[in-house]
């Protein structure tokens, strides 16, 4: 009797110590394997069935029919699920040829001026600003959009897409763009997250949430153009997500890269400098698709990139968000998007472009 107490004793003792194992292991970072144990025990997981689920992704309109038949009620609405009931896995991206603006605005029934949308039947748990810097690539916008909206409205999120158009024909400027993205978007809601988006990359997986983690998130880590993984570890170009906090910690983005490349870099760095480290999806969900074009005209490769990532660590206090100086030349309110089209000047400063007489630019 005695032996088989103690036998038992020994049996308990020993799942204890497991245990014990199991919670260390998964505390340093042995998150994966110890995951995978308890899936042995767990029923495998049914892909949602269906004819617009196959192999190729689903469409990314499905699901959205039964929001527009939901009457929008002003109070007293449960918040949205944790995890959106709509939102599937792959979807499938393709580009056809005829398509409208108003057809994506008849698509989007529930979307309105100045590209805004709420969920009409639970409170939202997540409010973001998608920033898209841009400038003659009105095709490519066509289609982002085509994909976007439905795409974030079946994630639940409450949202808003500003478009921000470089004036006049000086050298592109991506990261400045994006910093008056950030502060015209914030000026008019107090966002919780703002992904700063490439307007030619469309995301190919809806469970890509856009909402922010506790780190900057990099989403855009599996593109079709790099064979859907990372061209380089730190690689921090595309499609990033920062929380408002997070975007003034590192001091914004940097103002003077004008042209092609470095400026993604550059915000990677900053993301170390402000303390920070990079959060990234799951590779099979952060896959986005390029709509092919050859480089702009006006957006010639940045030959000063080099010396200039060099010197980011000396520089990032003093260019960024807190030196950002530029001329909001018009606001628009569409039914698709915000469109704020802006004099960000040259690498001489605002002078040779600013509208005169007018406003003082906005800093
Ligand atoms: C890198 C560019 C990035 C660009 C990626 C992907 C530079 C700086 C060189 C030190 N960086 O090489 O800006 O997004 O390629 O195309 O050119």
């Amino acid at each position: 009797m005695g032996t088989l107490q103690s036998k038992w004793r020994y049996l308990v003792m020993i799942l204890g110590a497991q245990l014990v194992i199991m919670a260390l292991l998964s505390k340093e970072g042995y998150q994966k394997r110890v995951t995978y144990f308890f899936r042995i025990f767990r029923k495998p997981e049914v892909p949602p069935a269906g004819p617009l689920h196959n192999q190729t992704g689903r469409d990314v309109y499905a699901n959205l029919s039964q929001l527009a038949k939901v009457p929008l009620q002003e109070e007293g609405l449960p918040y949205c699920p944790r995890k959106s009931p709509l939102v599937g896995g792959p979807i499938r991206v393709t580009f056809p040829s005829g398509l409208t603006l108003a057809e994506v605005e008849r698509k989007n029934p529930l979307v309105v001026r100045g590209g805004r949308y709420r969920p009409p039947n639970c409170e939202a748990r997540h409010r973001t600003a998608i920033i898209i810097p841009h400038r003659n690539r009105e095709h490519h916008l066509k289609f982002l959009l085509y994909y976007l909206h439905p795409f974030l409205q079946r994630q639940q999120i409450s949202y808003s897409i500003y478009v921000i158009h470089q004036a006049r024909n000086f050298t592109f400027n991506r990261a400045k763009l994006m910093n008056v993205g950030f502060r015209e978007a914030m000026r008019e809601e107090d966002w919780e997250c703002l992904f700063f988006h490439d307007v030619d990359l469309i995301p190919e997986d809806d469970r890509n949430t856009y909402i922010c983690d506790a780190h900057p998130k990099h989403a855009a880590i599996a593109m079709d153009k790099f064979g859907y993984k990372l061209p380089y570890k730190s690689y921090f170009g595309g499609v990033s997500a920062l929380t408002p906090l997070q975007y003034l910690k590192m001091n914004g983005f940097p103002n003077n890269y004008w042209g092609w490349g470095g400026e993604d870099d550059d915000i990677g760095i900053r993301v170390s400098l402000g303390g920070m480290l990079i959060s990234r999806p799951a590779l099979k969900v952060g896959r986005y698709k390029m709509i092919k074009h050859k480089l702009d005209e006006g957006n010639e490769m940045n030959p000063r990139r080099f010396n200039m990532l060099a010197k980011t660590r000396h520089t990032w206090r003093q260019d960024g968000m807190n030196t950002a100086e530029y001329e909001v030349l018009s606001r628009q309110y569409l039914p698709l998007y915000t469109n704020i089209t802006v004099n960000i000047g040259t690498n001489k400063g605002l002078e040779p472009y600013r509208a005169a007489p007018g406003p003082h630019p906005t800093r």
